[in-house]
C-alpha cells in the first residue's frame, strides 16, 4: 500500500473538531524546535480557541522565549515553559512535531485523556492517540489553517498572522518545492486580514544582533568542499559560540549558505552540544534528506531533515561524510 493512502495518513478533522468542542481547557504544545511553523499553529490555535471560549495554554518545555525570533507576535508572552507550573488539562494537542519524547510526562503531570497529533513530517513517530499526518503539506499550519476553517471559527487578524508566519517561514518565504498552490491559496487568504508584510518580514529576518553575523562569518569561514563540490560541510565546535557569545534556536540560515553554493547536493551543519552532536541537513537535486537522517535515528522532510549522533564533533563528521558520499555518487 502506498505510505500516503495507508489508514494512518487518513485525516481525523471531525474526530479532531468534536474532541475539541467537548474540552475546555486544551494545552498546545510542540517539541523541542520552537520554530515558526511550531509556533505559529500553537499561537493561531491559541487565538482560535480563545474565540469559542475555550482555555487554551501554549507549553513550551525550556523554550528560550527571550530568544524566539517570534516574540513579535501577539500572545507570545503568554507561552509557558515550567512544567512544575501546568496544572490539570483536558486534552493535548502538539503542533509540528515528528517525535515528541517526553510528551508522557506533559500528559501525566496535566492529567490529560488524550495526545492530539498534528503534524507534516513524513518520519512521524505517530505518538499521539489521535494522529493528523500530512507529509504533503507544506506545514503544520496548513492543517490548523483547515481545522479552524472546519470548525468555522472566524478567521480575525490574530489568528492570520502567525499562520502566514508558519506557512511562509516553513516554505522559506514560498520557495521550497514543498510551496503548493495551496499554500499560495491559504496565504493569500489571510492576507485579507490586512497583514502588514513588511513588519512581519522586519520582525523575522532583520532582528539580528551582531553577534550573529559574528556566527555566520565563523561558519562561512569553516565551509568544506568535497566530492567535486557535491556535499558541502561546516562544524561549529563548542568554542565558537563561546567566542562569539551566542547561540541561536535555529540554524535554518546558517546551513542554507552551504546549501546556497552552486552544485551543492548535500549541505550539513554540525554543532557541538555537551555530550553529542546536532546535525542539520539539507539537499538540492536527487539526495532525499531523510534517508541520510534516518542512518542515524533523526527524520525531516526531503529537503530539510536533521539528526543528532552521541559522538564528538570528528568522529561525527567522518561517519556523516561517508554517508553523504554514497548518497552523491
Ligand atoms: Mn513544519
Amino acid at each position: 500500500m502506498n505510505r500516503k493512502n495507508h489508514p494512518r495518513f487518513q485525516k481525523p478533522i471531525r474526530q479532531i473538531s468534536k474532541i475539541i468542542n467537548n474540552s475546555s481547557k486544551i494545552l498546545l504544545t510542540a517539541y523541542h524546535r520552537y520554530d515558526g511553523d511550531a509556533v505559529g499553529c500553537e499561537l493561531a490555535m491559541f487565538w482560535a480557541l480563545k474565540k469559542i471560549n475555550k482555555n487554551p495554554l501554549i507549553f513550551n518545555l525550556n523554550m528560550k522565549k527571550e530568544l524566539s525570533p517570534f516574540k513579535f507576535l501577539n500572545g507570545f508572552r503568554y507561552i509557558e515553559t515550567d512544567l512544575n507550573k501546568l496544572k490539570k488539562q483536558d486534552i493535548i494537542i502538539s503542533f509540528d512535531s515528528g517525535e515528541f519524547p517526553g510528551i508522557d510526562k506533559i500528559k501525566s503531570k496535566t492529567l490529560a485523556s488524550i495526545i492530539i497529533n498534528i503534524d507534516h513530517h513524513k518520519t512521524s513517530s505517530f505518538f499521539g492517540d489521535i494522529n493528523w499526518v500530512e507529509p504533503t503539506r507544506s506545514a503544520t499550519g496548513e492543517l490548523v489553517y483547515e481545522l479552524i476553517k472546519y470548525m468555522k471559527i472566524p478567521m480575525d487578524k490574530n489568528i492570520a498572522i502567525p499562520l502566514f508566519v508558519s506557512i511562509s517561514t516553513d516554505t522559506g518565504r514560498f520557495t521550497f518545492p514543498n510551496t503548493t498552490k495551496k499554500s499560495f491559496t491559504i496565504a493569500a487568504e489571510l492576507m485579507t486580514y490586512n497583514l502588514d508584510l513588511e513588519k512581519i518580514y522586519t520582525s523575522l529576518y532583520c532582528n539580528k544582533q551582531k553577534e550573529e553575523l559574528e556566527l555566520l562569518r565563523e561558519t562561512i569561514s569553516k565551509v568544506n568542499i568535497l566530492e567535486n563540490g557535491k556535499i558541502g560541510y561546516a562544524a561549529l565546535s563548542k568554542d565558537i559560540f563561546q567566542k562569539v557569545g551566542f547561540f541561536p534556536q535555529d540554524f535554518q540560515e546558517y546551513i542554507d549558505i552551504i546549501k546556497s553554493l552552486k552544485g551543492i547536493e548535500v549541505a550539513l551543519l554540525l554543532r557541538e552540544e555537551d555530550d553529542k552532536t546536532r546535525v542539520s541537513i539539507r539537499t538540492n537535486g536527487k539526495v532525499d534528506a531523510t534517508k541520510i537522517a534516518e542512518k542515524f535515528g533523526g527524520g525531516g522532510h526531503k529537503r530539510a531533515a536533521g539528526c543528532t549522533l552521541t559522538d564528538n564533533l570528528d568522529k561525527s563528521i567522518q561517519k556523516l561524510i561517508e554517508v553523504a558520499k554514497n548518497f552523491v555518487k
